[in-house]
């Protein structure tokens, strides 16, 4: 097979860069190692920025997310008695989208067939080739056969664990890392939302957030120590523990319901560098990894595909390769500023094991300073919504 672009990972990354280019004629295709069920089945993401509206907005592929997504206008920073309310609207004049990755992921599936976006499920083995020069190409096992595209380009939108970043050689990459001690146990169940905006809590038990996907269905997580496994956690030690960490006023309002899901993820913080390698492009969560803490993540995967749709439509319509040759650094310009946010906020937000009675008055010092000036509230107000592209 021969294509323009060869996209590698059928997340969010890889299926909005292949709608963007299709949009404009370029030849793609995709190849994911799971099935459609298998991806449409993570539960993730529930935050979408103005750069993630946009871009379905420019795919036509808005009206679900317009209809059902709930505009969110603030949220709450909660620790102990205090209760910080972020007036987004007020702050910025923005808002953003409350709408699951999934419903995402499913609109941009659903609109491939129509609009000619190739995306081959159930790849195994997918390996990439002479990335370094012009024509590489992408090798993969399915129906007990080896497939082999040539492309242009390989975009890598494979996600942390995928094999795009491993194909860029040791001597010309480097990693930027911290991993918390600690995990996010996460529960989703159809009851209303305790609150009609999202809570974060520091408590003296850890963190909390309260969050949701619809008027009548609630996504919830707790922080727990790394070695924490989902059997210890029967939904109501869950509600229990939710109702402790959210204060009295939220575990009133709380519904309690039967977990839908129930999963546990690391933190980590994670940047590689450069997100180009020849012929090969990384994007999303292949390239870097923010702690969910300031819902970055999807949003981050949107802001590279933007840039990179970009350069690769200007190469493609123009022969004009600039942002190409820019691409890495204008990406990771915006990265790195994302990466900043979420660390700051998973600081403020979570107990450290290590940190102690200096760690923590550091984290009701700076409570304080957020309730009592406008400005603090502004610039976490303008990170929230997202930086412009
Ligand atoms: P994805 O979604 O991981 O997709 C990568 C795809 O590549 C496939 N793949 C391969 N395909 C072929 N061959 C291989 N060898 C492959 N290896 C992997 C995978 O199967 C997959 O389909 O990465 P992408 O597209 O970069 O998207 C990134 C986002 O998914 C991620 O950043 C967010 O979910 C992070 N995140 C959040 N982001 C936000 O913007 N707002 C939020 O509110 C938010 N909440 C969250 C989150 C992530 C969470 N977890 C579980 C990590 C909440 C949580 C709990
Ligand atoms: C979610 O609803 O899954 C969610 C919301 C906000 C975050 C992280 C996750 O910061």
């Amino acid at each position: 097979m021969k294509t323009d672009v060869a996209i590698i990972g059928a997340g969010p990354a890889g299926l909005l860069l292949g709608h963007l280019l299709r949009q404009q004629g370029i030849d793609v295709v995709v190849v994911e190692r799971q099935s459609a069920d298998y991806v449409l089945g993570r539960i993730r993401a529930g935050v979408l920025e103005k750069v993630t509206v946009d871009l379905m907005k420019q795919l036509d592929l808005s009206d679900r997310m317009m209809k059902e997504g709930l505009p969110h206008e603030g949220f709450y920073l909660a620790d102990g008695e205090k209760l910080i309310h972020i007036n987004i609207a007020e702050l910025t004049g923005s808002s953003v989208m409350v709408y699951g990755q999934t419903e995402v992921t499913r609109d941009l599936m659903d609109a491939s067939k129509s609009r000619g976006l190739e995306v081959i499920y159930k790849a195994g083995d997918v390996a990439l080739h002479d990335v370094a020069g012009n024509s590489p190409y992408v090798t993969y096992q399915k129906d007990g056969q080896e497939h082999r595209i040539d492309a242009r380009f390989i975009a890598g939108c494979d996600g942390f664990h995928g094999p795009s970043r491993k194909a860029i050689p040791d001597t010309v990459g480097k990693t930027f890392e911290r991993v918390y001690p600690f995990g996010w146990l996460g529960i989703l169940a159809d009851v209303p939302p305790c609150n009609h905006e999202l809570i974060y809590a520091n408590h003296s038990n850890g963190f909390a957030l309260a969050s949701m996907r619809s008027s009548t269905r609630s996504r919830y997580y707790i922080q727990v120590p790394l070695d924490e496994k989902v059997e210890d956690w029967p939904d109501d030690r869950i509600w229990d523990e939710l109702a402790v960490r959210l204060g009295p006023d939220a575990a009133a309002n709380m519904t309690r319901g039967t977990a839908l899901e129930k999963s546990i993820a690391p933190l980590r913080s994670f940047v590689f560098e450069p997100m180009r390698y020849g012929s090969l492009f990384l994007a999303g969560d292949a390239a870097h990894i923010v702690p969910p803490t300031g819902a970055k993540g999807l949003n981050l995967a949107s802001s590279d595909v933007a840039y990179l749709s970009r350069a690769l439509i200007q190469f493609f319509k123009n022969g004009n390769s600039e942002g190409i040759e820019t691409y890495s650094d204008t990406a990771l310009a915006r990265v790195w500023k994302s990466e900043r946010f979420s660390w700051s906020l998973t600081q403020l937000m979570h107990r450290f094991p290590d940190d102690g009675a200096f760690g923590r008055r550091m984290q009701v010092a700076e409570l304080d300073y957020i309730a009592s000036s406008e400005a603090a509230r502004k610039s976490i107000a303008e990170n929230y919504i997202g930086l412009p592209l």
